[in-house]
């Protein structure tokens, strides 16, 4: 009985040292530990050995067993280790592989456009007002100077509804009135930036959707003169401070006189090449004195008082200055574009 112990253990110690994987493992432990295992088979054998040999042969048995645990232990510790080695020294993970950058996101052009803009106007004394986007059609357009089935509407391809008199505002005058209605009858100077909707053909030119921004003072003795001033201090701010500044007039139907405002085009300075048309003028914004018609709709008495107002696109105004090719790209949300603005 204990040769056949002694054999047993020294061929479970001379196959273990081999053993390389887990599954190779597994079957060793079933030949020498299973229920069906070669150890198991000697202890049956101790029932069959006289009665006085058998105290002794299950201690053997038992030293054996506990000798065969052992190894097992040992191999199985051995050959987790030896897996692990073998993946770290195949490089699976490197841990000094920099980490992906956070991507921290930007404000998108129109919106710095907005703030800049905001920012020239403060430093002139103009606070800020919000406006809603949906309109009614005796803010957006009869107060303003437009009666229905004027011609002058079609200046606008406004998006109605099939609620009768509700549109989505197609520029942001209506929140002129608005700020008139609020001060009345104190003087005041704000701007009005936001969305406006038109329902355009959409090409590289015009969007559905852009911004507009809008600013109105009213008080007594408000002149011309000051409109001017305003108007050359904001281009030569956004477009630099030697910029010539030129009006030429035009028509609005809420403001008398109008002129539409053009700065001396800055990639030519004046001299004319394919951004003007060879024209040395980029048109930037319209402007006039409100109508006295508007301003009494406001609620202030034109006898007294007077206003300037005037009205751009902050999409246009960085059209220029970025030398953009289409206006589409400001609310296509393709990346490439958005993030040469960061
Ligand atoms: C343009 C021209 C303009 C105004 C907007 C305005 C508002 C009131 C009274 C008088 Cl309540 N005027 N706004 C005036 C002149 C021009 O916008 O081409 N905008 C993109």
């Amino acid at each position: 009985m204990l040769a056949q112990l002694q054999e047993l253990l020294d061929q479970g110690r001379a196959s273990a040292a081999a053993l390389t994987t887990a599954a190779q493992l597994d079957e060793w432990y079933s030949t020498y530990l299973g229920k069906k295992g070669a150890l198991t088979t000697v202890l049956r054998g101790i029932g069959s050995l006289p009665a006085e040999d058998r105290p002794q042969a299950g201690k053997d048995a038992n030293t054996v067993k506990v000798a065969l645990e052992e190894l097992y232990r040992a191999r199985s510790e051995a050959i987790e280790r030896e897996a692990l080695q073998a993946e770290l020294a195949s490089g699976a993970l490197d841990v000094f592989l920099p980490g992906r950058p956070a991507s921290l996101g930007m404000m998108h052009l129109s919106s710095q456009t907005l703030r800049e803009i905001t920012a020239v106007f403060s430093r002139m004394g103009f606070g800020v007002l919000r406006s809603p986007e949906v309109e009614d059609d005796n803010t957006n357009f009869q107060l303003l100077n437009i009666p229905p089935h004027h011609p002058a509407r079609d200046m606008w391809s406004t998006f109605y509804t099939d609620q009768p008199g509700l549109l989505l505002r197609p520029h942001t005058s209506p929140g002129q009135i608005y700020a008139m209605k609020k001060f009345a009858p104190e003087p005041f100077r704000v701007i009005l930036p936001g969305k406006c909707y038109r329902y355009e053909q959409v090409t590289s030119r015009s969007e559905m959707m852009f911004h507009q921004v809008e600013a109105i003072a009213v008080g007594e003795n408000i002149t011309m003169g000051d409109l001017k001033g305003v108007l050359t201090y904001f281009a030569r701010a956004m477009f630099g401070s030697e910029r010539k500044v030129r009006l030429r007039p035009s028509y609005f139907p809420f403001t008398e006189p109008s002129a539409e405002v053009d700065i001396e085009c800055y990639l030519c300075e004046g001299k004319g090449c394919p951004m003007c048309k060879h024209s040395g003028w980029l048109e930037i914004l319209g402007s006039g004195m409100i109508h006295p018609q508007v301003l009494r709709n406001g609620g202030y008495d034109p006898e007294r008082y007077s206003g300037f107002a005037l009205g751009m696109g902050p999409e246009r105004i960085a059209i220029l200055r970025h030398n953009i090719t289409d206006i589409r790209y400001f609310f296509g949300n393709d990346l490439r574009f958005l993030e040469q603005f960061a």
